[in-house]
């Protein structure tokens, strides 16, 4: 299997089907806003959809569509639609689902911005939301409502790493006629495939492990046919939330590597995270990988790997991880993950500062709580600088009892 996936991603996306590429191995990148009609004929016949063909690259254009497509097979989806960001990707599939008086199921644990942009749509547009632990049918089934018509999941959580069971989602979704749409950036289709597991669309942060470098940000949705296709002439036409063919040309070139980055940052993650759970300076550790995680049964059900994203608290609460984040050499302290280089951030003073702190709580997030989002450095040279960090973080603690 493992071949096989090298294999594909080295060689997506297929150029050779594409005629106007003129058998270039690599993707090529068309970085142009426009192209020429050969008459006003066939101009009128492009826009008519009688004919096949570029208008406008806010409508298609050519690197981003073999970007679509490569994506789209790597999810096994029928069709991909690129966004200029995770963002555009997740507000374009929930506003092209949803209309004033529906429900959304949402899983509890989601990123602070898709948080803000259902409170938005509830604030203004009368689109209610229900967030909460969905690990299991009975917890799917008692938060829907009559008038559910999408759950949007995010398993793994950002950033306590709490996992949905997607199987469970699709089926009750699918009984109350509603669609299921997840958020697969955690785990990228090398390790979660959620269109396998019933999943209608899947949505990815491309920013993340998809391009992998940390040089763009990129959104892409990926499954049905039908469903993507009212999208790409609604909410993505006429909001205008498109890929730019840089940004799709940059993550076509990262993605060959995705498999090769995947193992490095797995590997890298499950010795640390060990390492993090016995050591003194830290109190609690989110990681699906650890045999003592919580819902083991649900991960080795759903994913082949636990990713590279670690949840953990420093002992002596917000202050002490601070000195923490502070002491830090080799990680960057940094928001986003999924990249080459280890990113450290502080969920509640960052990336989920929209998210109301009672309901933080409620999502699992301590104010201590740190996310340690592990690169492809080598492991050894990653644990010595968190070692040495967290140590730091207790020093003043141990000054003051000696004095005691
Ligand atoms: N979905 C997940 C799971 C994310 O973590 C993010 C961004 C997004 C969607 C949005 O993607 P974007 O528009 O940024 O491409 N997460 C971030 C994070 O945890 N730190 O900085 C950004």
């Amino acid at each position: 299997m493992r071949e096989k996936l090298l294999t594909k991603l080295v060689h997506l996306p297929d150029c050779d089907g594409h005629a106007e590429l003129l058998g270039s191995v690599t993707p090529p990148l068309f970085q142009t806003s426009t192209f020429v009609f050969d008459s006003a004929e066939q101009g009128g016949r492009r826009f008519a959809g009688g004919e096949s063909g570029y208008i406008y690259t806010r409508l298609r254009n050519p690197t981003v569509r073999l970007w679509e497509e490569a994506v789209a097979e790597l999810e096994g989806a029928e069709e991909g639609l690129a966004f200029a960001t995770g963002m555009a990707a997740i507000s374009a599939v929930l506003m092209g689902l949803v209309s004033s008086g529906d429900h959304v199921v949402v899983s509890r644990g989601i990123y602070g911005c898709t948080y803000g942009l259902l409170t938005m749509l509830e604030r203004k547009f009368g689109v209610t939301h229900t967030l909460a632990g969905l690990a299991d049918e009975a917890a799917v089934k008692s938060a829907a409502q009559p008038n559910t018509k999408v759950m949007y999941v995010e398993t793994p959580a950002n950033p306590t790493m709490e996992l949905v069971d997607i199987a469970a989602c699709a089926r009750v979704a699918h009984e109350i006629g509603a669609m299921l749409v997840v958020d697969n950036t955690f785990a990228t289709p090398v390790l979660q495939r959620p269109l396998e597991l019933g999943a209608d669309i899947v949505v990815h942060s491309a920013t993340k492990y998809l391009g992998g470098h940390g040089d763009v940000v990129l959104g892409i949705a990926c499954g049905r046919k039908d469903v993507l296709d009212e999208i790409r002439v609604t909410t993505q036409k006429d909001m205008g939330g498109t890929a730019a063919p840089f940004d799709a040309w940059l993550v076509l070139r990262g993605m060959k590597t995705l498999a090769l980055r995947m193992r490095q940052h797995v590997e890298n993650a499950m010795v640390i995270a060990d390492k993090l759970s016995k050591h003194e300076a830290v109190s609690a550790v989110y990681f699906p990988g650890l045999l003592n995680f919580p819902q083991r049964e649900l991960y080795l059900r759903q994913m082949s790997g636990p990713g590279g994203v670690i949840g953990f608290i420093v002992r002596g609460g917000v202050e002490a991880g601070v000195r923490f984040m502070n002491a830090l050499r080799l990680c960057k302290r940094a928001v986003s993950l999924g990249e080459v280089h280890t990113l450290v951030q502080h969920p509640a003073s960052m990336t989920h500062s929209p998210v109301p702190a009672e309901l933080r709580y409620q999502m699992g997030i301590d104010d201590g709580l740190i996310r340690l989002a592990v690169g492809i450095e080598d492991g050894e040279d990653i644990w010595s600088d968190l070692n040495q960090a967290l140590v730091c973080s207790q020093q003043p603690v141990r000054a003051s009892s000696t004095m005691a």
